[in-house]
């Protein structure tokens, strides 16, 4: 016999007060009241959903378990019987209204030309807050726009006549089949751009032979997108490592028997960047919120979306957590966010099957060096060690990929594939899965011309002979405008006078 309490709607709905707010979430009752004051998003949307069921306004912007892992046992207060609930009308709100009109305004799919286009649309058509959260980078935004300029500084230098009829950009990742060199690479909270989340991205792939890296912070649960796949579609886990290792160890083993075929860990953030233009978001609509919490000064209002959900992660985790990871699971173990040539030497002597080299898409630590500037570094050191060539240890390279001859780059300078997040996911906000589909179809028309263009007819003919990579690491040459992706680019705000 189950011992679970069930709740009424009128029970709950008693508690709909700074001084006792319970909420509804996915079916179950929270007492949230000690928890008003630590939302990181301010306890001001909490209290508009107090005594309700707020599942709704939850759902976009939380991992499916961010509610049962941040509140203690005991103030999970039991099931709802939601027969009981008053039905909340939903009126179509105004943002929503306007949102549709812009979705009615975007360009016809087939306008879409390049990836830079899905960054335009998605611009044009999220929410506020959702372009905030995804567009966002650390500090200055020195490092996101430097993702991008690396790559003008590296030049081609391509061969001639080598009968280029049939060109094949196809390859394996960690053993497995990919119809491209490039990986979706894990972005978070997918929801806040579109209603079916990350399952956008998991049924284009399933599609286009693509290797979808789930999130750790999916708004769609770890579940939902594995039930969502093709038979023998494969996927990789991004890992948040969480304060408490046995949820990680689970969380681990749990992927692995659901046939997930590598563990990419995330090692560059044992705290959250300081992302500003999703900080300043908690600035916007101070006062269109809920009466009983107009006038408080103490709402926390200096987050952003992502730090919402940050606490969790463990800052203590360090190399010699490395042989647990080894221990609990067989999959390949990969570690992200490798920045230096000394923690990709350290990386491969511990044994993990490979490393991406990346700065999290300019998000953490600012003024961190590109990906593809890493990888000159890393590849040269792990040579002269004699660690290279080895077809047991991969290296991949993502931030500010929008074009297949940047992935060429990454290639012929030592890469086996690329992770590519924000394209695709602005690919989705934009347009669903067709969206998702059409920028595959993109990388696929620019990987043919260009190879043809290199005069190589496979992945494997592309070698550092191939580019021109001297400029590569000198960070004050000039670099030629790059109009499409300045468009894109939303300048950093300064803070704003009151209105008078
Ligand atoms: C990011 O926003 O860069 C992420 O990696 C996802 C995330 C979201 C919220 C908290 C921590 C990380």
């Amino acid at each position: 016999m189950s011992d679970v309490k069930v709740l009424t709607g009128p029970e709950v709905a008693a508690h709909s007060s700074r001084d006792s707010c319970w909420i509804i979430v996915h079916g179950k009752v929270y007492d949230v009241t000690d928890f008003l004051d630590e939302h990181p998003g301010g306890s001001k949307i909490i209290l508009k959903y107090a005594g309700k069921d707020a599942t709704e306004a939850y759902e976009p912007i939380h991992p499916p378990d961010a509610i049962t892992t941040n509140l203690p046992v005991q103030k999970h207060l039991g099931a709802i019987d939601i027969t009981t609930v008053a039905k909340v009308v939903k009126e179509v709100t105004d943002e929503e209204k306007h949102r549709q009109a812009l979705l009615d305004a975007r360009p016809p799919l087939d306008n879409v030309i390049n990836l830079h286009d899905f960054e335009i649309v998605a611009k044009g058509v999220l929410p506020e807050k959702a372009w905030a959260y995804y567009s966002s980078a650390s500090d200055d935004e020195i490092t996101i726009r430097e993702n991008r300029l690396a790559y003008q500084r590296v030049w081609f230098r391509p061969r001639i006549l080598r009968d280029v009829s049939s060109v094949d950009w196809s390859t394996t990742i960690l053993g497995q089949k990919s119809s491209l060199p490039v990986y979706i690479s894990a972005t978070a909270l997918g929801k806040l751009g579109h209603p079916d989340g990350e399952l956008c991205l998991t049924r284009a792939a399933a599609n286009h032979g693509v290797i979808q890296m789930i999130a750790t912070l999916a708004s769609c649960s770890f579940d939902d997108i594995v039930n969502a796949a093709a038979p023998g579609q494969n996927f990789f886990l991004q890992l948040y490592v969480n304060r408490d290792r046995e949820i990680t160890r689970k969380y681990v083993q749990h992927a692995e028997a659901r046939g997930v075929k590598g563990l990419f860990i995330t090692v560059d953030a044992p705290q959250l960047g300081r992302r500003e233009k999703d900080m300043r978001m908690k600035h916007v609509g101070d006062d269109a919120g809920a009466e009983v919490q107009k006038g408080q000064s103490d709402v926390k209002k200096d987050q952003g979306v992502a730090r919402a959900i940050s606490s969790f992660i463990d800052p203590s985790l360090s190399w010699k957590d490395i042989p647990w990871f080894r221990s609990i699971t067989k999959m390949p173990i990969i570690l992200k966010g490798i920045a230096t040539a000394e923690d990709a030497i350290l990386a491969y002597e511990a044994g993990v099957q490979g490393i991406v080299l990346s700065n999290h898409g300019g998000r953490q630590l600012d003024t961190a060096r590109s990906g593809i500037e890493v990888l000159l570094e890393v590849t040269a050191a792990l040579r002269l060690r004699g660690y290279l060539p080895d077809p047991k240890f991969e290296i991949y390279v993502d931030g500010g990929v929008r074009r297949a001859s940047d992935v060429l780059k990454a290639i012929a300078l030592g890469a086996k594939a690329v992770g590519v997040g924000r394209p695709f996911l602005y690919a989705f906000c934009s347009y669903g899965q067709a969206g998702v589909e059409k920028a595959i179809q993109i990388f696929r028309e620019e990987f043919e011309m260009n190879m043809r263009l290199l005069g190589a007819r496979t992945l494997d003919e592309l070698v550092p002979e191939m580019v021109d990579a001297t400029a590569l690491t000198q960070h004050t040459v000039l670099s030629p405008q790059d109009n499409l992706y300045h468009a894109a680019y939303q300048p950093l705000a300064f803070a704003k006078f009151k209105e008078s």
